[in-house]
């Protein structure tokens, strides 16, 4: 019997997605997915604000071939926390298929970062959704930009729209590339030309060290039958006005989903319909993710 039992009513990833009509560029990248445990391997953080099922590397790398996927980015949940075991080892079974974005403390010395760096680590990941972590002061947020610097790590932060007024400032004084988690979460039930979605707009025109993930149309989108037309206009002003700064990510094994679990064969289908040709496909599942995560491998 495994030590950790997932939480009640978690939502296990869909067991048998479709087969996607859209077909992936050659060598497309899906730069945001996560591997969970499994718990009795790489145990759970303590701190952890939930705990999901387990999602172990192999079921992310046969979800990869299906959807005529060769690559991934897989970013640090924080149901591990500062503890990124679990996704070293999914890193370092990848052959150099897969890149990391880790969750780091600030007290982490030069020969720990370096140990990520040579696994596969390219970034850390700063979490400002208050559902999943403490919020943790801007301090350390400063330090650990300061040890990342001589690696060249970039920075991936997650918040809600609501916060970004609020957060703007730190924001825009980080100094690496920074990309940010799924459109920094927009109410897609307001106007995609009101307030809120300018302002976010703004942070990408202003900073153009920011990229963006257009990814997660499952958990923006109020309708309840995978359509995801309310995401579309949204994710498809970002890829217009910043083509060569976006990146898309399934976000299997999709924690916290609370009324489906996506068909992530239909999640692909989606990207046609927010990058309409095929050159702005290119850059967002290839030249822009290989750019990011393995630039020696570029010509
Ligand atoms: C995501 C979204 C979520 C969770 C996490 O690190 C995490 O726990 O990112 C969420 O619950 O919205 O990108 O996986």
């Amino acid at each position: 019997m495994s030590e950790f039992t997932m939480d009640f009513g978690w939502r296990v990833y869909h067991p048998s997605p479709s087969k996607p009509v859209f077909k992936a560029p050659p060598g497309a990248v899906d730069a945001h997915c996560h591997v969970f445990g499994p718990g009795d391997v790489f145990p759970y953080a303590p701190e952890r604000k939930y705990t999901p099922c387990d999602g172990p590397k192999e079921k992310l790398w046969a979800l990869r071939d299906h959807l005529g996927f060769s690559r991934n980015v897989i970013v640090q949940a924080t149901c591990h926390g500062a503890d990124n075991r679990a996704l070293v080892d999914a890193l370092e079974d990848s052959r150099g298929m897969a890149r990391g974005v880790a969750t780091v403390s600030r007290d982490i010395s030069c020969e720990e970062l370096q140990q990520l760096h040579n696994a596969g680590v390219r970034g850390v990941r700063f979490n400002f959704v208050k559902r999943l972590v403490d919020s943790l002061p801007f301090d350390s947020l400063k330090e650990i930009c300061k040890k990342i610097a001589p690696f060249g790590w970039h920075i991936v932060i997650y918040f809600e729209a609501a916060e970004l007024p609020e957060l703007y400032d730190f924001f825009a004084s980080l100094p690496t590339t920074v990309v940010v988690d799924h459109m920094g979460r927009p109410d897609v039930s307001k106007p995609v030309e009101g307030e809120e979605f300018a302002l976010f707009l703004r942070l990408l025109q202003e900073n153009k060290n920011f990229w963006c993930k257009v990814s997660c149309p499952e958990r923006l989108s109020q309708q309840r039958n995978q359509s995801y037309d309310d995401v579309v206009p949204f994710a498809k002003k970002i890829m217009e006005l910043f083509p060569d700064r976006v990146l898309w990510g399934t976000d299997w094994p999709h924690p916290n989903m609370k009324s489906q679990s996506p068909d992530e064969g239909g999640l692909v289908d989606f990207i046609p319909r927010i990058a309409t040709t095929v050159e702005l496909q290119k850059k967002l599942l290839v030249d822009n993710p290989m750019g990011l995560y393995w630039p020696e491998e570029q010509i």
